[in-house]
């Protein structure tokens, strides 16, 4: 608490600390709340970030600065809070978004919006109709964003690039797991072509690069009392991506009956009804300017980013759990096998999830 106290001091805080609190079970960072005392003044979120994945953190904070800058002017555009319905980055004392500590760590706080309601899941598709509304309006309100945004993960979702990690750490096998997990590898190795099919659409430029979010989870969105989408929040991956990786890392996390780590898989498959929801409300923000292949491609895009986490999560798994933070040593392999059964789920209702894109298409025409 008094390190946290200390490092908070470092920024222009507004108010007395009166505590500081983790907050959240973010796989990547770590987050807390600072309470201050006086009832008017703001609270905040500290954050420090993983210096080991984001390695150039003052260009992420130059990222997010721009991209809620241009976030913020479009909402006072169309009369809203900009305050309460974009993020807003508190500078350290010296100026700079972030203060890096004595130690090398790197810290950031950022305005603390109050009143609002966080969802681990999406239980109705009316829930999930508002969290494709709010990622819809996020990707059109940056639509016309045109300057260069750093690109602080290069390769984030690419899975030519992911199958470069991943053929290099099958060849090392440094935690000596690879034999045990020949299985699930055979899972990722007889899908490499279908995926890398798609991906040459993306690289010969048929399907277009915009600024998007990156990391879609419900829980990345905060919603007003009334259950409308307030905010998009966790912007550290906002990158120049394709606005399929948004949609299909949405759906890999909405539509999951379980839990991304059940240990259960009877519990895991894909709700159709939520689908319908979060495509109905992102189409109704997004329908006017997505073109007519990344339209056709959504529905693949959910199998996409499904497939890219379970590479991901078994990647990890058999490199020895250096990216994700895990609970216990099967952690990384849990939530491989969970999504693969997510993946086969949407698999087997893929030409169901085609045909419900379709008709929520035509209703926006
Ligand atoms: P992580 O990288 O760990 O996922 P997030 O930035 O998503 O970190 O924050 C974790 C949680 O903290 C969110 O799910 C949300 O509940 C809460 N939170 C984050 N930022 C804010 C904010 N500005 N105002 C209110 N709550 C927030
Ligand atoms: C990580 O930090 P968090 O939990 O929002 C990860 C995402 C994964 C997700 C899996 C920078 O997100 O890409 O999809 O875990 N973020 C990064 O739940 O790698
Ligand atoms: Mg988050």
């Amino acid at each position: 608490m008094e390190k946290l106290k200390g490092i908070s001091s470092r920024f222009q805080l507004q108010g007395t600390v009166e505590s500081i609190k983790p907050l959240g079970e973010g796989f990547i960072n770590d987050t807390f709340t600072i309470r201050t005392t006086e009832p008017e003044m703001p609270d905040y979120i500290l954050q420090r970030k993983n210096k080991n994945i984001f390695t150039n953190v003052p260009a992420m904070m130059e990222n997010i600065r721009q991209v809620t800058e241009h976030l913020k002017k479009k909402v006072v555009a169309a009369g809203g809070d900009p305050m309460r319905e974009a993020l807003t980055v508190i500078p350290a004392a010296d100026g700079k978004l972030y203060h890096r500590d004595e130690s090398g760590e790197y810290w950031a706080v950022c305005l603390f919006i109050k009143d609002t309601v966080d969802y681990q899941k999406a239980d109705t598709p009316e829930l999930a109709y508002q969290g494709g509304k709010g990622i819809g309006k996020f990707q059109s309100m940056l639509s016309d964003f045109t300057e260069p945004l750093t690109d602080i993960l290069p390769g984030f979702h690419n899975i030519r690039f992911r199958f470069k990690q991943w053929d290099e750490v099958l060849a090392k096998d440094p935690a000596g797991r690879k034999a045990s997990v020949a299985e699930e590898i055979g899972w990722i190795e007889s899908r490499r072509e279908e995926m890398l099919r798609f991906w040459e659409l993306v690289e010969n430029g048929t399907i277009p690069t915009r600024v998007t979010h990156n990391d879609t989870k419900i829980n990345n969105i905060l919603f007003d009392k009334q259950g409308n989408v307030l905010c998009v929040i966790d912007l550290d991956t906002v990158l120049s991506s394709t606005c399929l990786n948004d949609y299909g890392d949405a759906m890999r996390s909405y539509t999951n009956t379980g839990l991304e780590d059940d240990e259960n898989l009877d519990n895991v498959s894909m709700n159709l009804a939520i689908f319908r929801g979060y495509t109905q409300g992102y189409l109704s923000e997004t329908a006017q300017f997505l073109n007519e292949k990344e339209i056709e491609y959504l529905a693949f895009s959910a199998k996409y980013i499904t497939y890219e986490q379970v590479l991901r999560f078994l990647m990890d798994y058999i490199d020895g759990d250096h990216y994700y933070k895990v609970k216990s040593e099967r952690h990384n392999l849990t939530r491989a096998r969970a999504q693969y059964k997510l993946l086969t789920s949407m698999e087997a209702q893929y030409e169901q999830m085609r045909a419900i894109v379709k008709e929520e298409v035509a209703k926006q025409k």
